[in-house]
């Protein structure tokens, strides 16, 4: 699985763009790996209408209300309408900057699953937490809160394990060290949500993922596919990502 999170990257016009170019390659991108782009709200509805069929759309966030009064926010029934598959939720940007916590992660993967979406839950360590020896403990913490009113579907959910001090510094774990982290998530979702769900549930690999270095990563027996920010952000980057990993 290929997914690019856009962040707050791209308007419709530079959308369109990316989606002309992707359409161009298209014959590139083999059947056998899932590909999504999460763009800002604003570019989700023109993303649907003029990426390929094969790559999906997902949300970078979601409300976990059906409505109210939240000033800013974006529930799961504007998002239906705007044909998105995926939902990328507690990812660590917003864990930092808008005070996302463990348990309100949980309750935006319930809304999410109730909706019809498939949540993308992503988990990861901070620098101080990695050289703490915290890492499993971080991870396995915010795996199993996220976990706790999920559907026991693996086929529902996604996971991301996004080392916090991975994302856009260039720096990653080893192959080795990201594929120990997930097998230990793998685990932590048995736990959960019991052993036949941990076998179908995709867990990606995130942070500083490039065309150089997908490839390490998704060959490990535990790391099925990437979650991808800035080299996903132009289209004949992501089209040789999805290339290195076939
Ligand atoms: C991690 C990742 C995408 P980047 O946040 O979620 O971003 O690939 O830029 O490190």
């Amino acid at each position: 699985m290929l997914v690019g999170n856009w962040k707050m990257f791209k308007t419709i016009h530079e959308t369109r763009h990316f989606a002309e170019v992707l359409g161009r390659n298209v014959g590139k991108l083999s059947a056998d790996i899932d590909f999504a782009v999460c763009p800002p709200y604003t570019a989700l509805q023109v993303a649907k209408v003029v990426l390929p069929a094969q790559i999906l759309t997902g949300a970078q966030n979601m409300h976990q209300a059906e409505d109210g009064a939240y000033t800013g926010e974006i529930s799961a029934s504007m998002l239906k309408e705007l044909g998105v598959t995926y939902v990328v939720l507690g990812h660590s940007e917003r864990r930092q900057m808008f005070a996302e916590t463990d348990g309100g992660v949980r309750d935006k993967v319930e809304a999410a699953q109730t909706a019809g979406f498939v949540p993308i839950v992503c988990v990861g360590e901070n620098d101080s937490e990695r050289e703490a020896g915290q890492t499993m403990a971080v991870v396995g913490r915010q795996t199993r809160i996220a976990l706790e009113k999920a559907a026991k579907d693996g086929d529902k959910l996604v996971v991301a394990y996004e080392p916090v001090w991975a994302i856009g510094t260039g720096k990653t774990p080893s192959p080795a060290d990201a594929q120990a982290v997930i097998q230990g998530i793998r685990k932590v979702v048995a736990e959960v949500l019991g052993e036949d769900a941990a076998s179908q549930v995709r867990i990606l690999y995130g942070g500083s993922v490039k065309p150089g270095n997908i490839a390490q990563f998704v060959s490990q027996p535990d790391i099925d596919g990437a979650l991808v920010g800035g080299a996903s952000l132009d289209p004949e980057s992501f089209v040789a990502m999805a290339q290195s990993m076939t």
